[in-house]
């Protein structure tokens, strides 16, 4: 071990950056935010962001750009048509992850849209590991159906296994021998899986998918969302990765796919942006042609010049060591206080945010009465903190039977934005939620009184049961 690893054993770590441009945020009284999340029918994606103290909603969008993404800006070629910073993008897209043809849009699930629309055909069947929200009814609303393939360790929330983002192979193949590969027109791969609770898969788990996957002709489509996190996992956990760039491994998780989306409000530190990627060209001639019908031009999507520009300097910000390693640091760095504490929840720690377990945390309340939603309402009351819920609300209703799905994993997500809190605002969140825990018996169940018809978590409206 060198002199410099061995003094970073040693010492505590910092935020790799100064903050050289403050926003401030408000606190409120407990009275205000009872009366705040009644008007916002228990639902944390109700409330003004103006009655948030910590917002731990989501991490998407809600990244604090560097001073070299708002230089960027200032560089926007806001051309209808050909704009350079397009092109730049393009340029970075294919030396950071690869992909031959790209195809911008304003965020990730209009990429989600494009290319289940071009893909698939009634019937046909999309295996992947975990489902998520607006790609899975983006594969819905095109008449296919998604299935389940992640390895069982990933719907149990105390399992230790490092790689819960794994394909379970035999589920897999499984499910090919029975529909047959002409019903199944690409396989799913996420990087990392959101809904698990922000789990990797594995270089060797992917490869493994990759070989069985050509050896039926069928292609993967990577949603890498959050590839650059997952990629450092790799890095810290799997046997023979610690010795290589966090850039390297990204590159080598897209060549081993054949396609990807992306929400670039992750990973890619933008506040809005996306894009779809291909490397066959007849399928990037289609996409292309689709996008002018519901983005904009091929050029820019749905995004600004200096939209772009942004993008292209945050995916080479993304990679950058000291970076990720901070990013997923302070996720860690909540997670073990939560653990310090007893508190219940999803493990090992994930790479965007800390997901606390609601069956665990209130078991009094079963999962009917909606306890991750009771559980994201009653932090907010405590503290002002917003988090998310993340199971049975989300998991929403079976497209053909119209029946309730409960998955195993009842979950409140504390995300958190990159870039945009320190270490004592992690102190602050860690000491509410050991408060909401202390009186967790006091938190009654939730019912709903508005169910809109597609990703209900976003609209729908409670009251307490
Ligand atoms: N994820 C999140 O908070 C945004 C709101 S919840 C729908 O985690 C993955 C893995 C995501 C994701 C968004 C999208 C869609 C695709 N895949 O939000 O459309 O985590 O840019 O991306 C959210 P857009």
């Amino acid at each position: 071990m060198s002199e410099d690893s061995e003094n970073q054993r040693k010492r505590s770590w910092a935020e790799p950056y100064k903050i050289k441009m403050v926003e401030p945020v408000r606190m409120t009284t407990t009275g205000e935010r009872k009366t705040r999340i009644k008007e916002a029918g228990f639902n944390t994606f109700l409330l003004r962001s103006r009655d948030v103290y910590i917002d731990l909603l989501t991490d998407s969008g809600t990244s604090a750009m560097s001073d070299r993404q708002w230089a960027g800006m200032m560089m926007g070629d806001e051309a209808y048509a050909g704009s350079e910073n397009f092109y730049h993008l393009e340029q970075t897209i294919q030396k950071y992850y690869g992909y031959k043809y790209i195809v911008p849009t304003h965020q990730g699930r209009a990429a989600e849209h494009i290319i289940s629309q071009l893909l698939i055909k009634q019937g046909d069947i999309i295996p992947g590991n975990m489902y998520f929200t607006t790609t899975k009814l983006h594969q819905e609303l095109a008449g296919g159906t998604f299935k389940d393939v992640i390895i069982d360790e990933a719907h149990d929330p105390g399992n230790l296994y490092p790689f819960k983002g794994n394909i379970d192979l035999d589920r897999l193949r499984a499910l090919i021998e029975q529909y047959g590969e002409k019903r199944i027109p690409y396989i799913s791969v996420a990087t990392t899986v959101n809904m698990a609770g922000g789990q990797p898969i594995s270089l060797k788990n992917l490869k493994e998918v990759r070989n069985l996957t050509s050896h039926y002709g069928i292609p993967i489509i990577h949603d890498m969302t959050r590839v650059a996190e997952n990629a450092y996992m790799i890095k810290k956990l799997e046997d023979g990765q610690a010795h290589r760039k966090v850039s390297e491994i990204v590159k080598e998780i897209c060549d081993l796919t054949d396609g990807a989306t992306m929400s670039a409000k992750k990973d890619a530190l933008v506040n809005i942006g996306g894009f779809l990627a291909v490397n066959d060209k007849g399928l990037f001639d289609k996409a292309r042609n689709m996008v002018v019908i519901y983005e904009g031009l091929h050029t820019y999507g749905g995004m600004a010049g200096r939209d772009m520009e942004a993008l292209s300097i945050g995916i080479s910000e993304s990679v950058d060591e000291d970076h990720i390693r901070a990013r997923v640091g302070q996720v860690e760095y909540l997670g073990k206080k939560l653990i310090q504490s007893e508190i219940p929840i999803v493990m090992p720690v994930g790479t965007h945010g800390v997901f606390l377990n609601a069956k665990k945390f209130l078991p009094h309340l079963t999962q009917d009465k909606l306890p991750a939603q009771a559980l994201a309402a009653a932090i907010y009351v405590d503290s002002g903190v917003r988090a998310m819920e993340r199971g049975v609300v989300s998991a929403g209703r079976d497209p053909d039977t119209g029946q309730q799905n409960y998955p195993n994993l009842e979950l409140v997500r504390l995300t958190i934005p990159r870039r945009v809190y320190t270490q004592a605002h992690m102190d602050v969140v860690a000491e509410s939620i050991e408060e909401v825990y202390l009186n967790r018996n006091k938190i009654r169940g939730l019912k709903f009184v508005y169910e809109p018809r597609y990703l209900r978590f976003f609209q729908s409206r409670f009251e307490e049961c």
